[in-house]
């Protein structure tokens, strides 16, 4: 494992680690898309250069998806065996539903991960980047939405929240302590 991959926390079958997501050998690895599927930057840039033209393609073939919602698809060129696409809300203030769309984003992409026997899922900070979410808000949404997934389903063993800089990292490492404390 390269140094850079250092696993910080594991609690609940949850744990967070500093990187990049594409470099993950896992299941799957969870996208930060938009509703047209087919590319743009940030994660989703990373993700569609990494895994390389044959994933648009795929993508192409899946009409979009909604705010909330994800579809998988292969992982092609990528060491993860599948790419769960999930389309994060934008934020608006917070009274658009923000925090629903947010979580659905987390329950449907596991729900997709345990219908497609994948056992070990890493996901980015869905909507924290240039959908502009609150870091600490949305750690605390990522993190109780997939321990209250793994309470019901011990099915899916494995979830690792990779984040890119030490302050997502802290605010997940965070939330996942105030919920053991519960
Ligand atoms: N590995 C892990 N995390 C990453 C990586 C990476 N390689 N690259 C960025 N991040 P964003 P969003 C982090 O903007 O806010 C796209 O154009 C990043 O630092 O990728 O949901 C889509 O097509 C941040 O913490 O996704 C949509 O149009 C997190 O990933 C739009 O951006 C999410 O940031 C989606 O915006």
């Amino acid at each position: 494992m390269p140094a850079c991959w250092r696993p910080r926390e594991v609690a609940m079958g949850m744990r967070v680690m500093m990187g990049d997501i594409t470099r993950l050998a896992v299941d799957a690895i969870v996208n930060a898309a938009n509703t047209s599927l087919l590319g743009g930057g940030g994660v989703d840039g990373a993700i569609h250069r990494a895994a390389g033209p044959d994933l648009v393609e795929e993508c192409r073939s899946l009409n979009g998806c909604k705010i909330g919602q994800a579809k998988i698809t292969k992982g092609y060129r990528l060491p993860a065996r599948h790419v769960i696409h999930t389309v994060g809300p934008v934020w608006q203030g917070g009274e658009k539903s923000e925090p629903e769309m947010l979580a659905s984003c987390y329950r449907k992409s596991l729900e997709l991960a345990v219908a497609n026997d994948c056992r070990t899922i890493a996901f980015p900070a869905v909507s924290t980047g240039i959908y502009r979410y609150p870091k600490d808000h949305a750690a605390r949404i990522a993190v109780s939405t997939v321990a209250d997934f793994l309470d019901q389903d011990p099915t899916l063993i494995d979830v690792t929240f990779v984040c890119f800089d030490e302050e997502t990292a802290a605010l997940h490492r965070a939330a996942i302590t105030a919920l053991r404390q519960d």
